[in-house]
């Protein structure tokens, strides 16, 4: 890393020590920019890395709501407005009992670069909440998502801000939430990304996230003439990115033989296929969160409390959750001899599974990359909504696909320009970083 980089990271230490998911981001984008670093001194005397790692601003506020037993609950909400320069904030929220400040801003951070791949003009932000939304009734989800959006609407927009769905937010949640910002507003504005397809939503936005993903994966097959067809693929999760990357990889001939929950994975050696991908919906908003019914239901193996990366395959796509492979899984997957690495969730790899897959034999996608279908789906939503037209599917489909073939030859270009040609996770920090900055300088100090 390079020095003014460290320099940077200590002080973000020193200034949050007890924010580590955020310090993770950091660091991991830090790494990779150092020969970029090198060979443009304007970043360091225009001070652009210590303004980027401080967000333009962080809200976080209280959000009290009644339970069906009439008694109150109250949670804790955050919005990170990170670095609008490239367009308004863009960036998911995230309803889970796990979700905290340095959660947020990690994932904030990361959705900066990613949406400034995508080309599109969308800033980076990100949302959310400690409410858990596992087993709690619609009713109970419409109170909290009412009053999270009581105070939320006060700081977003159209032109301003735009959150959208990641754990926890999918369809149902966004509907609640728009409900609540029409009325209090007086206005049909697209304010949110994710609606229902009847009152201003996008064909595949549900889809894009998981067919952006494997999209990805389809050009850095075909960049060593390889393809997807035959091919065995692990799959982590059972949510939205999930199913996205489940439908299509069946579409292009590979085969799905994993998923996973927090209760431990299932082990499918016929393919998830047919009326198991449907399954899959229905387990997502059934709020059990357990794949275990999955593997009682169409009789496969269920592995309880394990992950999915022991098993052999040559592409494997962790969809769940941050951290959720680790140094000794990474060097299981490469032992059972994996092909391919792609990354549908955010940051699913730790910073010593990444190091170590990094210097290993195989091809792999990062995050900030390879899901950004799924925001840069976001940004055709707002663009739809701009001109109150609807695009159709295949419309949308086209764009996406070219968005990411964007995405994938800027990784690839910036990664042979710095001589590390194929080295994805390099070439998306590299190219993600260049945009931001040098948008950052061209703006002056603002
Ligand atoms: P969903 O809520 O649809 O699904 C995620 C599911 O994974 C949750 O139900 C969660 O269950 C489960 N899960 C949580 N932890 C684990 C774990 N350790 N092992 C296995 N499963 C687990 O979320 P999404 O599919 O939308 O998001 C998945 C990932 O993709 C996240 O990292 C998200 O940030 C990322 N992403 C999402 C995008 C989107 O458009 N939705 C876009 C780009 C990235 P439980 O709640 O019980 O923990
Ligand atoms: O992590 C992500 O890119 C998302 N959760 C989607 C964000 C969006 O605004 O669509």
């Amino acid at each position: 890393m390079s020095a003014y980089a460290n320099n940077v990271l200590e002080m973000l230490k020193g200034k949050y020590p007890w924010e580590k998911e955020y310090i993770q981001s950091v660091s991991e984008v830090f790494k990779s920019i150092t020969p970029v670093l090198d060979s443009n001194r304007e970043y360091q005397s225009n001070r652009i890395l210590e303004q980027l790692v401080e967000p333009d601003r962080s809200i976080s506020f209280r959000v009290p709501w009644k339970d069906d037993q009439g008694r109150v609950q109250v949670n804790t909400g955050h919005r990170v407005q990170f670095n609008n320069v490239l367009g308004p904030y863009k960036g998911g929220l995230r309803f889970h009992s796990s979700v905290t400040l340095s959660i947020i801003k990690c994932l904030g951070f990361e959705q900066i670069f990613k949406n400034a791949l995508t080309g599109l003009r969308i800033g980076g932000g990100k949302g959310g909440s400690d409410f858990n939304p596992r087993g709690k009734s619609d009713n109970e989800i419409m109170n909290f998502c009412q009053s999270f959006m009581l105070e939320l609407s006060r700081h977003i927009g159209a032109t301003i801000d735009v959150p959208a769905g990641d754990i926890g937010v999918g369809g149902r949640e966004i509907g609640y939430l728009f409900g609540m910002y029409r009325r209090m507003n007086k206005s049909f504005e697209g304010v949110l990304t994710g609606k229902g397809i009847a009152w201003g939503g996008s064909y595949l936005r549900p889809e894009a996230t998981g067919y952006g993903v494997v999209y990805f994966a389809e050009e850095m097959l075909k960049n060593i003439d390889d393809n997807m067809d035959g091919k065995v693929v692990t799959v982590s999760g059972f949510g939205n990115v999930s199913w996205g990357v489940v439908k299509k990889v069946n579409e292009l001939g590979g085969k799905v033989i994993t998923l996973s929950g927090p209760d431990g994975f299932i082990h499918d050696p016929d393919g998830v296929t047919g009326e198991k991908v449907d399954y899959m919906l229905k387990l997502r908003l059934s709020g059990n969160d357990v794949v275990k019914d999955y593997a009682d239901r169409f009789k496969v193996k269920f592995y309880p409390g394990e992950r999915p990366w022991d098993i052999p395959c040559d592409i494997a796509f962790p969809c769940a959750t941050q951290n959720e492979l680790e140094l000794d899984d990474a060097k299981n997957l490469v032992k059972n001899k994996v092909k391919y690495l792609v990354e549908g969730a955010n940051l699913p790899v730790t910073l010593e599974g990444m190091e170590f897959l990094e210097n290993a034999d195989i091809i792999y996608g990062p995050a900030k990359a390879c899901n950004a279908g799924g925001v840069a789906c976001s940004c055709f939503e707002m663009a739809q909504n701009a001109n109150f037209m609807n695009w159709t599917e295949d419309e949308v489909d086209n764009k996406l696909h070219q968005v990411m073939k964007h995405i994938h030859d800027q990784c690839y270009e910036a990664s042979a320009e710095f001589n590390k040609k194929g080295n994805y996770v390099f070439g998306a920090n590299v190219a993600g970083f260049r945009r931001v900055a040098d948008a950052m300088m061209d703006q002056g100090l603002s």
